[in-house]
């Protein structure tokens, strides 16, 4: 949490307005009542309906026994009742645990574990995987399914079966609201504690910097509950501005596109992997009526300034570069910035008392136009990862700074170019995996004595990653096959499962003395690159 003095001046400045997510709601119900605020295929909720269904669902889930302070894993794909359930969390004081679809048993697991959660909320079959079956690894959790229950509480049944009348008080905007998932670089994943006071911040500013008003259109074509897509205006910002949420099944232009004009979409979040995708379908001679569209912004991974040039000219609507982080930081280009500086830049940061340092190897500051570690503390940025004392002392200065991992170089006017990367994580297209996590689950193949998870160079993806394998003696070597089902059959998410495998006798030994995994994961990457 931060030190009383920035609390202090974060609430002086007008940045921590005292205000809750469930205030929010509240508040736009009131205002948009009967306007439409999600649509989700042929279903139409308006503000005030959102709001009661949020309230009901409060209600039913403090019946279930739900406490505030109590995690609960949320595990949901695009649909409406993602709010339901994550606004009656918010009234309730509980902290919604964000998962990904994609995740499996292998991260669910460890979320409900860590996090001691007293219920996991997921759908039914997703993207062809019974989410149900993770109800295994759960442990005292119960699991509430939005669809079929299966033998597992029914979501539909909480709805009507509390007393919105006899709900406790709800959280103060101090405190936490939910735990988002960190991208990683250690064995296990972090998780995020943000408050509504510092989370909402962000959202209100996004939302102006972005140009969301009651008239936008937001279209959610990433995974609904990543940072991004909440938060960068994302839907929380559609719900400050009194818009509306249009939730797409999936990023597909097939999908997507019809939505944009049966919709009149205005804004929509997309990763680099998904630019090249919509670029590519939006100069097919049927593809439906995009005109609607205002702003794409991109982010997550780093855009080429080659595809950046063409968004403009091929899905008629500016581009917004968003280099954005789950712990906080967002940058944005501006919507009236030149175009060098959206092609070039990944725009600057939302908030004037975002502290920002580019250092070197020793933490000395660099002079602008120079390459060097991002640090950052602001009104909107964790002090520290969740129940994690031990890593806070690495990924945190003792004055409080965020170590990003990324690395940058600092234009004038505050605009930074993410120039590589420190931390030892792959970044998939936006998606990302921590290489200790996936080492450490190769560690456990009989055939497998030493592992090392490198990024290789990838047209489409930007990245992909590439397993290092020296095997024990004697053993067979396992191929790309068996290595990915190995780690699927441990139920660890696809997006992690490496896309090569590469089997060496023996590790680089880099320097003298001790070698470090990031030494040899340097000295790997060259060799990943190379054709096999
Ligand atoms: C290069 N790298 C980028 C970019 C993120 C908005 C947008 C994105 C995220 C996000 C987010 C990048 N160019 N434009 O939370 O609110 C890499 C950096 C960063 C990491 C954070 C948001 N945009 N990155 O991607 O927590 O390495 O958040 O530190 O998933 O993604 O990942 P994540």
């Amino acid at each position: 949490m931060w030190p009383q003095e920035f609390a202090a001046r974060y609430r002086e400045r007008g940045y921590w307005t005292g205000q809750t997510f469930d205030d929010l709601l509240a508040e736009r119900a009131r205002t948009f009542a009967d306007r439409v605020a999600v649509v989700d295929g042929d279903r139409r909720i308006t503000y005030r309906q959102w709001r009661e269904r949020a309230l009901r669902l409060a209600a039913g889930l403090y019946d279930l026994g739900v406490r505030p302070g109590d995690r609960v894993v949320v595990q949901l794909p695009n649909v409406a009742e993602f709010f339901d359930v994550v606004f009656a969390l918010f009234r309730l004081g509980a902290l919604p645990v964000f998962a990904l679809p994609a995740h499996r048993a292998a991260e669910i697991g460890y979320f409900c574990a860590h996090t001691e959660a007293v219920a996991f909320v997921t759908t039914d079959v997703h993207g062809g995987f019974d989410h149900r079956s993770l109800a295994a690894v759960t442990g005292r959790a119960t699991v509430i399914v939005a669809g079929e229950p299966g033998g597992h509480t029914a979501l539909a049944d909480l709805y009507d079966r509390g007393d919105v009348d006899r709900l406790p008080a709800g959280p103060r905007a101090g405190e936490l609201a939910f735990l988002q998932l960190s991208g990683g670089s250690t064995g296990l994943p972090k998780l995020i504690p943000r408050t509504h006071d510092d989370y909402l911040y962000s959202v209100r500013a996004s939302a102006e910097i972005c140009a969301l008003n009651a008239g936008s259109v937001y279209l959610v074509t990433l995974p609904v509950a990543h940072n991004f897509p909440m938060s960068s205006p994302g839907v929380l910002g559609a719900l400050h501005a009194g818009a509306r949420i249009v939730l797409s099944p999936s990023p597909d232009p097939a999908v997507a596109f019809p939505l944009v004009a049966r919709e009149g979409v205005t804004i929509t979040a997309l990763v680099p992997p998904l630019a090249l995708v919509w670029l590519e379908a939006a100069q097919r001679a049927e593809t439906p009526d995009l005109s609607s569209l205002q702003v794409v912004q991109v982010g997550g991974a780093k855009l080429a300034p080659a595809v950046a040039q063409r968004v403009r000219p091929v899905l008629g609507c500016r581009l917004q570069q968003v280099f954005g982080m789950a712990e906080g930081l967002v940058n944005y280009t501006r919507l009236d910035d030149a175009d060098d500086r959206v092609w070039h830049t990944q725009g600057r940061p939302i908030c004037p008392d975002d502290e920002i340092r580019v250092v070197d190897d020793d933490d000395v500051e660099v002079p602008d136009q120079t390459v060097g570690h991002l640090l950052t503390r602001g009104p909107y940025t964790i002090r520290g990862y969740w129940r994690a004392a031990e890593h806070n002392r690495v990924a945190f200065t003792a004055d409080g700074f965020y170590r990003t991992g990324d690395l940058v170089r600092r234009l004038d006017g505050g605009y930074l170019v993410v120039e590589g990367r420190a931390k030892d994580q792959i970044n998939r297209g936006g998606e990302k995996i921590a290489a200790e996590e996936v080492e450490n689950h190769l560690l456990t193949h009989p055939a497998v004595h030493d592992a090392a998870v490198v990024a290789v160079p990838d047209p489409y993806l930007g990245e992909r990653s590439c397993a290092f394998l020296v095997c024990r003696a004697g053993q067979q070597p396992p191929t790309l096959g068996q290595v990915r089902s190995h780690l699927r059959d441990r139920g660890l998410a696809g997006y992690k499962v490496p896309d090569l495998v590469r089997v060496v006798d023996a590790f680089p030994v880099t320097g003298v003395g001790k070698t470090s995994r990031r030494d040899l994961r340097a000295a790997l990457r060259d060799l990943a690159a190379a054709p096999a």
